[in-house]
């Protein structure tokens, strides 16, 4: 087992790595940008280097930067949380060259991931379902327009090496066929540096479920339900819980066996998501799958009574998984909320700027994950994520009516924050009745409630 952890992050989730650390014995050291000198992250790690200037891109997006740090302070594994170079394979690369442990799968699992044609692929060839469409990338328009005659429309063009939602197009008619693959072409070529397209039978208003995974280095592999993620606005989630209100204990264990089949195919080590789309008829398809801890993770830890962070360092020190999957049972239910700073009324705008006043919420089932505090300062550089608020229950019931409270509790002043946002949307009777799926957002307005 490594002695000395460096966590390639910063935020929220920098700061839940050094918990999952601490709680195992192991050293910690943070990174930091210039803007971050003052992060709950850098005081609670056992030492912290800084890595860079403010922006992204000249401090945590630099793969040498954070193996100088490593080299620096002697950290023999690497955590690399979420964004930022938790899915680079190059990065995976340097680091496991380096002989320092990264936590997370090999980097060629990670880069065949990566590639969402190669990655459906692997899935269809494990038995995982997915959507009609092409076998890997299309040649050009006339190959898409020859399979859109078999499979019919709409269908959606999607790039090679997207994901996320980006370089995505949905074309309904042969009329727009050829301008729309062209301008996906174009739009993957300037996103991702790669123009190549896969197309697939378009789902109308899917659900957005996805399976939690963990896998050891052992050949065992283990899932823990799902996430109900359909809460999103332009593929940005705002609220995730476990379980999913439509999701069976059938349909679970189906879905989940799947995904641990898919996991073990691909040679999966740690901890990852497997993202489906669920239809109307509860049919679900494979759709990406993601070789990191999300951002959600706490929900399947509070409703399973888990630590994903810990488990999945400990597979990383090269640890056995110790519990089978029928030892795994939802204990209750979870539900969180992404409190944001942004102006929620104003398009969701980016709010930075200090916190005058902070008080989190607290009480029976209540979690709030932050590396916030009274006059930290938000800056401008990164994502806008202030607090994940999770409220635990014995049911659904239980979680929203915790919920409620949580967020009437939680005063954060001096920016705009998402808490008003979230107060709406959970009184709205089609949030409360788990009636909504990937499309809901779009069709209502908060603003008139
Ligand atoms: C789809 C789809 C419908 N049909 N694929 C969006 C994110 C990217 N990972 C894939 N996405 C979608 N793929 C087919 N064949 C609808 C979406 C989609 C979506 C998926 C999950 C969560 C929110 C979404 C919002 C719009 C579209």
């Amino acid at each position: 087992m490594f002695k000395k952890v460096l966590i390639a992050n910063r935020g929220e989730i920098a700061l839940r790595i050094i918990r999952a650390c601490k709680e195992l014995g192991l050293k910690t050291v943070a990174v930091h940008s210039e803007a971050d000198t003052d992060s709950l992250h850098v005081r609670f790690a056992d030492e912290a280097i800084c890595i860079g200037p403010a922006p992204g891109n000249l401090s945590y997006l630099k793969p040498i930067n954070h193996l100088s740090a490593a080299e620096i302070t002697g950290a023999d594994a690497i955590h690399p949380g979420y964004g930022f170079l938790a899915e680079n394979a190059e990065f995976a690369e340097m680091v496991s060259t380096s002989k320092i442990k990264f936590i997370g799968p090999d980097a060629d699992v990670i880069r065949k991931m990566g590639n969402k044609s190669m990655a459906k692929e692997v899935m269809k060839n494990a038995g995982v379902p997915v959507v009609p469409g092409s076998d890997g990338a299309l040649s050009n328009v006339e190959e898409g327009k020859k399979l859109v005659e078999k499979i019919g429309f709409p269908v959606i063009l999607k790039a090679v090496s997207g994901g996320g939602g980006r370089g995505m197009r949905i074309v309904r008619s042969m009329a727009e066929f050829q301008s729309n693959f062209q301008m996906a072409q174009a739009e993957a070529q300037g996103a991702f540096g790669d123009p190549n397209l896969y197309l697939e039978k378009y789902i109308e208003n899917p659900r957005h479920i996805e399976i939690q995974i963990m896998a050891d280095q052992h050949g065992n592999a283990i899932h823990y339900g799902e996430r109900e993620c359909s809460i999103q606005r332009r593929h940005q989630k705002l609220i995730e819980e476990a379980p999913s209100v439509v999701v069976s204990p059938e349909l679970r264990k189906k879905m989940g066996e799947i995904s641990v089949r898919g996991a073990l195919e691909a040679k999966y080590e740690g901890a990852g998501t497997i993202e489906f789309l669920l239809d109307k008829d509860n049919n679900f398809y494979f759709m990406e799958m993601n070789t990191r801890i999300q951002v959600e993770h706490p929900v399947t830890e509070m409703a399973y009574d888990v630590d994903l962070l810990k488990e999945q360092i400990l597979v990383a020190g090269g640890e056995k998984l110790n519990h089978s999957q029928n030892k795994i049972i939802i204990k209750g239910h979870a539900i969180e909320c992404r409190i944001n700073a942004e102006n929620w009324e104003k398009n969701f705008m980016p709010h930075p700027g200090q916190i005058t006043s902070f008080h989190i919420p607290g009480g029976p089932g209540i979690r709030v994950d932050s590396h916030a505090y009274q006059r930290y300062n938000i800056p401008p550089f990164y994502d806008s994520l202030v607090a994940k608020l999770i409220a635990y229950g014995k049911d659904r019931k239980e979680a929203l009516l915790r919920l409620n409270r949580a967020l009437e509790e939680f005063i954060i002043e001096g920016v705009k924050t998402t808490i008003p946002f979230h107060k709406k949307l959970i009184q709205r009777k089609e949030f409360i009745e788990g009636n909504f799926d990937t499309g809901f957002l779009e069709r209502i307005n908060l603003l008139e409630d």
